[in-house]
């Protein structure tokens, strides 16, 4: 009987140790699994979190913030510029040319002839034709012109504007004399050259 009631015993001792060793199986696999759970996600996040790292390297923008202090740097430069400027400035004195008058005498009173004068035919005009003479003063116009080739073109003659006086026809080597005893002013000119013009002023 004693026999029985071992085996009994022992077979109860080992269900209940199986019994106890599924249970803390039970309690110990729920515990783990939720362990291995939590350790994994915990490594996920902080992974991804380096991430944002690489976006750090925006401090890129910073190396532009400094780039603009260069800028100022090149306004200085054009400043020595305008010291080379102050040479120009001897420059402005060329006026020593003081007024440049000194002809205030070709006024002075024309020559005024007397006695007797002679004014050439020569060239078709009135060489000398054009004179201011005192009142009294002969004149004598002289044909001296080779330029015509003779015939009614080579004639040469002496009238006044307003038929004052006109004077014979010349041909060459001719000569016609007349006396201005008269004051005034008196233009003549060539009838066969019209071109050909004089005028002899007369005063006292
Ligand atoms: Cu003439």
């Amino acid at each position: 009987m004693n026999r029985n009631g071992i085996s009994k015993t022992l077979a109860i001792v080992a269900v209940l140790v199986v019994v106890v060793a599924a249970a803390a199986l039970l309690i110990m696999q729920p515990s783990s699994t939720p362990q291995q759970v939590s350790p994994a996600p915990s490594p996920k996040p902080e992974q991804p979190a380096p991430a944002p790292q690489p976006q750090q390297p925006a401090p890129a923008p910073q190396a532009q913030q400094p780039a603009p202090q260069p800028q100022p740097i090149p306004v200085p430069a054009p400043q020595p510029a305008p010291q080379p400027a102050p040479a120009p400035a001897p420059a402005p004195a060329p006026a020593p040319a003081p007024a440049p008058a000194p002809a205030p005498a070709p006024a002075p009173a024309p020559e005024i002839k007397s006695g007797t004068v002679e004014v050439t035919m020569k060239d078709q005009e009135y060489q000398g034709g054009t004179m201011t003479v005192k009142k009294g003063t002969k004149v004598i116009f002289k044909h001296m012109d080779t330029s015509l080739g003779g015939g009614d073109p080579g004639i040469h003659n002496v009238v006044e504007k307003t038929g004052k006086f006109k004077s014979v026809d010349m041909g060459f080597g001719q000569e016609w004399v007349y006396t201005f005893d008269v004051v005034g002013v008196f233009e003549y000119f060539c009838e066969p050259h019209p071109f050909m013009t004089g005028k002899i002023t007369v005063v006292e």
